[in-house]
């Protein structure tokens, strides 16, 4: 049993702590780490949860479906961070209908908010969100896609590479350079839905760990002026303010695999007989099993603060940056500890801590890898020195 402890820290109230228990069991009974056809199993994952109420959170705004006016950031990391202990793929399931509908929560007009949130929160409609291409992952503002106004239509042009639910999506939340000045500012944000002729999926991506990942083409692609989410120009903020909730979210599915990983270590170290002992006897298993309960503490720490900061009003892309850096990183040497002390049944194949090995890897590197983290702490740390 996981610890459960950290629920009484004073970031949660007691619907939080209601949420959790009551998703727990449900995820006991619904969710398993063993799945068939990926794309499939997506769907089914989506509508289950959809079904069961947990998506109206991962949507903004009670009138189009959602837990809450505003997203609730802890409520969102809880949920996360509680399905990625029970199914890297549920958690992927629920995280998507977030990340992918982000931008509509944050900056939709009530007509879209109507037509894609609705859908979103009760698992009918997968959305993604098409920000990375070939040739620009970490430098956003070099992304070469382009919308050109034509009448009553934006015309797409390029290429998005990596894009989650990428070939399963229903729409896609889409950034593409409109001009209205170089880089950073010249960007806008479209919904583009799956079926739009001149979109196609060029290419489905295998990764370590799979999930549905795809590289999509647009080609004479348009859509309507009414696609464009917020304002022209405003693409690369409504990126980054999406990024800034759904970061955070991901340092609490990594403290998820986290946990998972020192339940299992616990269990095989209390009961793997050594030298006449049990495993957990050895000092050097408890130095390990020690590092490991001080990571999930500090990383769970730095989770909640930058989710109840965000919740409390405040602008977060620091504390995100911190807490997604941090519960990544650390996730990964907790995994790999926990495998040490499985031996060699921790590398068999599908073995749950072998299995928590690949899923943690791609966490470290997608919505922004620990580097890009690591830019933006510094920049927003000098920045503070700076301004005294
Ligand atoms: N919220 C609101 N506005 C933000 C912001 C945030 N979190 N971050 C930056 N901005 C604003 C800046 O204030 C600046 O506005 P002005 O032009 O009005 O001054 C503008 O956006 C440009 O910001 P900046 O100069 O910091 O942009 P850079 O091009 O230097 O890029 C990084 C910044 C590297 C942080 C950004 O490109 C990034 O996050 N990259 C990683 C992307 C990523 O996560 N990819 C994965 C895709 S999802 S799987």
């Amino acid at each position: 049993m996981s610890d459960k402890s950290y629920l009484e820290w004073p970031f949660f109230e007691e619907r939080h702590r209601k949420l959790e228990a009551e998703l727990d069991a449900w995820a006991r009974d619904n969710v398993t780490a063993e799945h068939g056809d990926l794309d499939s199993a997506c769907r089914e994952l989506v509508a289950k949860l959809g079904a069961a109420g947990w998506l109206r959170y991962s949507v903004g705004g009670t009138a189009y479906g959602g837990a809450h006016e505003t997203i609730d950031t802890r409520s969102i990391c809880l949920l996360r961070e509680t399905l990625a202990r029970h199914s890297s793929l549920a958690d992927f399931a629920f995280a998507m209908q977030g990340l992918g509908s982000g931008a509509v929560t944050l900056y939709g007009n009530d007509e879209q908010k109507r037509r894609y949130l609705t859908r979103v929160a009760r698992g009918e409609a997968l959305p993604a969100f098409a920000l990375s291409e070939p040739g620009s992952g970490s430098d956003v503002a070099a992304m070469a896609c382009s919308a050109r106004l034509d009448g009553d239509h934006y015309v797409l042009e390029g290429e998005k590479s990596w894009i989650s639910n990428g070939g399963i999506a229903d729409f896609y939340v889409v950034f593409a350079r409109t001009g209205e000045a170089p880089g950073a500012r010249g960007l806008s944000a479209f919904i583009v839905d799956a079926d739009t002729p001149g979109l196609e999926i060029a290419e489905r991506i295998e990764v370590i760990a799979p999930h549905p990942l795809a590289r999509l083409r647009f080609t004479d692609c348009r859509v309507p002026r009414s696609a464009m989410l917020g304002t022209p120009g405003l693409g690369f903020k409504v990126a980054m303010q999406t990024l800034d909730i759904f970061r955070t979210s991901v340092a609490a599915a990594s403290l998820g695999f986290a946990r998972h990983a020192l339940d299992e270590a616990l269990r095989r170290a209390t009961t793997r007989d050594m030298f006449q002992q049990k495993l957990a006897d050895f000092q050097i298993t408890q130095v390990k099993l020690a590092q490991m309960a001080t990571s999930v503490d500090s990383s769970a720490l730095l989770t909640y603060r930058a989710a109840w900061r965000r919740d409390q009003g405040h602008k977060v892309t620091r504390e995100a940056a911190m807490a997604k850096m941090t519960a990544t990183e650390s996730a990964q040497q907790v995994i790999d500890a926990a495998v040490q002390i499985w031996g060699g049944c921790g590398v068999v194949s599908n073995h749950p801590v072998e299995r928590l090995y690949r899923e943690i890897r791609a966490l470290r590197i997608y919505e922004g890898a620990t580097e890009v983290q690591q830019l933006i702490i510094a920049r927003q740390t000098l920045k503070a020195y700076e301004e005294g």
